[in-house]
């Protein structure tokens, strides 16, 4: 008998207060509790989003089919950033704490954070190195100018670029990066890594400049097992401008 006059009482004071305050009030009164309930997170990061594709996933035919980038950026990308943002709840990283930041101290978070944080970054990076094909697509000015004074002519440097695409033993990444000193150096990471972060296994520690996706997701599905032919056919997608831009810190 208490617990039904008590149900009544409940639900009579509901039927009033909807009736008295109106389902739109309920709704906001709702929605604040859960943002709320957000605000008690809102000191840990739970902002690193994708960024839309700077092209259609179709924009990179001949050289990366429509259907290897839909799947790239819409599922394993967007995972990174998705468990990403749950690593930052759980291990209580502060709200303005940059991805650079974290992987600069990413020794001291979890796996899991090293994992996503770098496949974050990495794969925000490689969409923009990328644009359109374009016929004989070459850097010049200063990148050029850099890249020659580097490894003496850009031939030499696809060719060491390309090589450390094609001997990182699984899945990885290739990477052109500008120093601490300001000295262009080429170098390839395991699984997510990348050269922002403070682990002994990052041979070349740099600011990366232009990023290569060897893992076999990024090409199996039109190129199987000839990640040689992937990487060459990159070389006209490199979008050299924002290389440039990477270069002097725009
Ligand atoms: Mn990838």
């Amino acid at each position: 008998m208490q617990n039904n006059r008590r149900k009544f009482l409940k639900k009579s004071f509901t039927h009033s207060f909807l009736a008295i305050v109106g389902w739109n009030s309920m709704v906001s009164l709702l929605s604040s509790f859960s943002l709320h309930e957000n605000d008690s997170n809102g000191d840990f990061n739970i902002g690193f989003e994708q960024k839309p594709l700077p092209y259609a996933y179709n924009a990179l035919e001949d050289c990366i089919d429509a259907q290897t980038m839909e799947i790239h950026y819409s599922k394993h990308a967007a995972a990174y950033a998705k468990n990403l943002n749950e690593a930052m709840v759980a291990e209580k990283v502060q709200k303005e704490t940059s991805l650079e930041t974290i992987l600069a101290n990413i020794s001291t978070y979890s796996a899991k954070m090293r994992n996503n944080a770098g496949g974050h970054f990495n794969h925000e990076l490689f969409w923009q190195c990328m644009q359109p094909k374009t016929v004989n697509n070459l850097p010049k000015g200063n990148i050029l100018m850099e890249i020659e004074k580097s490894f003496g002519d850009f031939a030499s440097f696809k060719k060491l670029f390309s090589d450390a695409g094609k001997t990182r033993f699984g899945s990885g990444w290739a990477w052109l990066v500008k120093d601490e000193t300001g000295k262009l150096k080429i170098t390839s990471t395991a699984n997510q890594d990348n050269p922002l972060m403070n682990l002994k296994e990052i041979e070349i520690k740099g600011t990366p400049i232009l990023c290569l996706d060897v893992w076999e997701h990024a090409y199996y599905l039109k190129y199987q097992n000839k990640r040689a032919d992937y990487i060459e056919q990159w070389w006209n997608l490199v979008n050299w401008n924002f290389v440039e831009k990477r270069l002097s810190g725009k």
